[in-house]
């Protein structure tokens, strides 16, 4: 029986060490230390023994079951090791990219359209100005020569926060800032956001964007201003613009003016964008009204200027053939990613 016993033992240290899975160990385990299994049953027996042979087998028997138990952890043990050890290897870096990132976000047409005019002006020596959205009411009006119930503050419809406050509904206001804090001669352009209580339709939003400029100098004349403008709708525009002039109402500037571009579709040939004319109408300008330059202690004997406004929606599609207005804030992104 002893000689069975060491047996066993050999076999079972065979069998688990040469294991390769828990499913295989637990398979051995049962078969040796179930409750049906070899040594199990070989201990249950060690009473029908002959006197002197039981003592000698149940110690040798419950030595082996403590060996193979034993084993059996420790080979269980060294899989798990093995199985990290494996894994280790092939671990993966999420903080690695596998693929190239895709790069979906880009300049919104108006923009980058922005950006190009202030690499224009910059060049004629201008200076780029800001000024806030919600804007007092006399620099929006007052001070621009639009006082408090003159029907020229009914041209802009516009959202009143207060009896002080509105959503500022030109950029025009920002004249008044720059002529407050700059000391002339001096040239700005104020590109920027504008609100106007508008019904929308093709070519009217209620949140637009306009440029505006204004050059604080002696003896400006109407002259400046055709050139300054016709300098930079052909850079924007890549092509030798054509301009007209017609009279335009603007309070704070004396003459005021509407200026037209030569159709770029059509060479002033006519067509359905120019609705036949030759000419689009494109921006208000003039020169800068000496009861504004008075209200920010310009001298209007000593100083002239010239000022004009335009919609930057208005300049983009023109440029890019957009024939709504409503699709800049749209949300559409079929529309944006053309650009
Ligand atoms: C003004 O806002 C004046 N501040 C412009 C100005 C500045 C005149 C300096 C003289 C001197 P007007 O309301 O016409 O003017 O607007 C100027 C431009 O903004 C228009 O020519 C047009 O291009 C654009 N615009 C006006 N209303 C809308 C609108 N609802 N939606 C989109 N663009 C608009």
């Amino acid at each position: 029986m002893e000689e069975k016993l060491r047996t066993i033992k050999e076999e079972a240290h065979t069998e688990i060490t040469q294991s390769q899975s828990e499913t295989t160990l637990r398979e051995i385990e049962i078969k040796y230390l179930g409750r049906n299994g070899i040594l199990t049953s070989i201990l249950r027996n060690v009473k029908d023994l002959k006197p002197e042979d039981k003592p000698i087998v149940g110690k040798l028997g419950n030595e082996i079951k403590i060996y193979i138990a034993n084993l059996i952890e420790e080979q269980s043990k060294k899989l798990q090791n093995k199985k990290f050890a494996e894994q280790e290897k092939e671990w993966i870096d999420i903080s690695a990219y596998t693929l190239e990132p895709k790069i979906t976000g880009h300049l919104n047409p108006l923009t980058s359209l922005q950006y190009e005019l202030e690499d224009i002006f910059k060049n004629m020596g201008f200076h780029v100005w800001e000024g806030p959205y919600l804007e007092k009411e006399e620099y929006n009006f007052t001070a621009l020569n639009i006082p408090q119930d003159h029907p020229a503050r009914d041209m802009q419809d516009t959202f009143w926060i207060d009896k002080n406050h509105v959503l500022r509904t030109h950029t025009s206001p920002v004249q008044i800032r720059a002529m407050q804090s700059l000391k002339p001669p001096f040239r700005v352009i104020v590109p920027g956001r504008v609100f106007r209580y508008e019904a929308t339709d093709a070519s009217h939003e209620n949140t637009f964007y306009q440029l505006e400029g204004l050059m604080i100098d002696k003896n400006i004349s109407i002259s400046h201003l055709i050139y300054t403008m016709k300098t930079f709708l052909s850079a924007i525009l890549h092509k030798d613009i054509e301009i007209r002039l017609r009279p335009g109402y603007f309070p704070f500037v004396e003459p005021g003016l509407e200026l037209e571009i030569s159709c770029i579709f059509c060479d002033k040939k006519g067509c359905s964008i120019c609705k036949h004319g030759g000419f689009i109408e494109l921006m208000g300008c003039g020169l800068v009204h000496p009861d504004v330059l008075k209200y920010v202690n310009i001298d209007p004997e000593v100083f002239s200027g010239f000022a004009f406004g335009m919609g930057l929606e208005r300049l983009v599609m023109l440029k890019h053939r957009i024939n709504d207005i409503r699709y800049f804030l749209g949300g559409d992104l079929r529309f944006v990613t053309q650009f």
